[in-house]
């Protein structure tokens, strides 16, 4: 049997959580032969909330779920885990400035980056989900210096499986058959949905773009843009709670593909530390790029795509909101520990 894999979830209790845990412990992720610790942290208060989700799991009778630990301890959280989920964040709460929310999030994702270098396997693989998620990735991977940047990545999964439903949907298809999507840039309204060099299957059809597929620029380059950077904003109103079926399911793509690799000829969008040799991106930021995933769990950017003017105005007008958000976080995190 093969050896347990030891995953993290942070913010066990919350929303996404109770969406997510039963995938990974039902081998939705890792395979169905492969063993899996779970391990769920949340803050004090809600460690009760947990036990419940804890109970809920035992009760499924899972023949993958070997453990589950549920804790409100950083050190026994973090300890030897192949895998960390950073859900757990503050939420923004009513009259607070985005500015509020990165800086309470900048002090959780401090204190787990020095717990991921402390206690963590040094090959552990981080996935943030928490907003704003490609800052508090990029305080994280900071704080966690013996840990190669390369094993810390933000979700932007779910927009990319938004992406890719928008032009399913206007083509009548489903959203297995359009590949090669891309976000550009940061978890937030604007990050850029790119289909400029995606491609679909419609029926016995040969493969073709979007763009010849599709047959509406202005439809491209307009509401479905501004459908997909608006997707979270438009569940909110409806359901008057952020995503986190959806959320959870793209969450479990990006591990099932980090961990397997992603299909022959296809990449994905994954927030990746920028070393500032790809498409212009400054270095020392986490941005959303399109990356090929191999069976080892190495990604490797697609760095041959031509950009236009008017996709380049757009990666660098997201890329600038991350430079911003850079800023505050670590000018916040600085003053608090001179
Ligand atoms: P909930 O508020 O339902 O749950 C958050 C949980 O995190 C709570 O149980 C809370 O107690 C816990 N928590 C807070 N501080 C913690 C800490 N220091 N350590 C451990 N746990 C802690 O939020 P939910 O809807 O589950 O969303 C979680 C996060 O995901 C939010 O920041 C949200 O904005 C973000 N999202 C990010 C997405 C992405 O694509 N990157 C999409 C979905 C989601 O909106």
């Amino acid at each position: 049997m093969a050896k347990e894999i030891k995953v993290l979830v942070t913010g066990a209790a919350g929303q996404i959580g109770y969406s997510l845990v039963f995938p990974i412990a039902n081998g939705d992720v890792f395979g169905k032969d492969q063993p899996v610790h779970v391990v769920l942290l949340d803050i004090p208060q809600m460690i009760e909330a947990v036990k419940g989700v804890v109970l809920e799991l035992q009760d499924c009778a899972l023949p993958s779920l070997k453990n589950i630990t549920a804790t409100s301890d950083v050190q026994e959280a973090f300890t030897d885990i192949d895998y960390a989920i950073l859900v757990g964040a503050m939420p923004r709460r009513q009259g607070m400035e985005r500015k509020d929310l990165l800086k309470a999030n900048a002090k959780i994702f401090e204190q787990q980056g020095k717990a991921l270098d402390t206690y963590s396997k040094k090959t552990v693989k981080v996935l943030v989900v928490g907003n704003p998620a490609n800052t508090n990735c990029l305080i994280a991977a900071t704080c966690a210096p013996s840990i190669p940047k390369k094993n810390f990545t933000c979700l932007t999964r779910l927009d990319h499986n938004r992406a890719k439903a928008q032009i399913a949907g206007r083509l009548g298809i489903t959203a297995n058959c359009v590949e090669n999507a891309i976000i550009w840039g940061n978890h937030s309204s604007t990050q850029y949905p790119d289909v400029s060099h995606a491609s679909v299957k419609i029926g016995d059809k040969p493969k073709q773009s979007v763009v010849e597929a599709v047959k509406d620029d202005a439809w491209l380059n307009g509401d479905f843009i501004t459908t997909v950077q608006k997707r979270g904003a438009a569940i909110i109103e409806a359901r008057k709670l952020s995503s986190a079926m959806s959320a959870a399911k793209a969450i479990c793509d990006h591990i099932r593909d980090w961990h397997f690799g992603t299909p022959a000829g296809q990449w994905t969008s994954m927030g990746i530390y920028s070393t500032g040799k790809f498409y212009e991106i400054a270095e020392n930021l986490i941005y959303s790029m399109p990356v090929y995933i191999d069976d080892q769990g190495c990604y490797k950017v697609e760095d041959g795509l031509s950009i236009s003017d008017a996709s380049r105005a757009r990666m660098d007008a997201t890329a600038n909101e991350l430079l911003a958000e850079r800023n505050d976080a670590f000018t916040f995190l600085q003053g608090q520990s001179s």
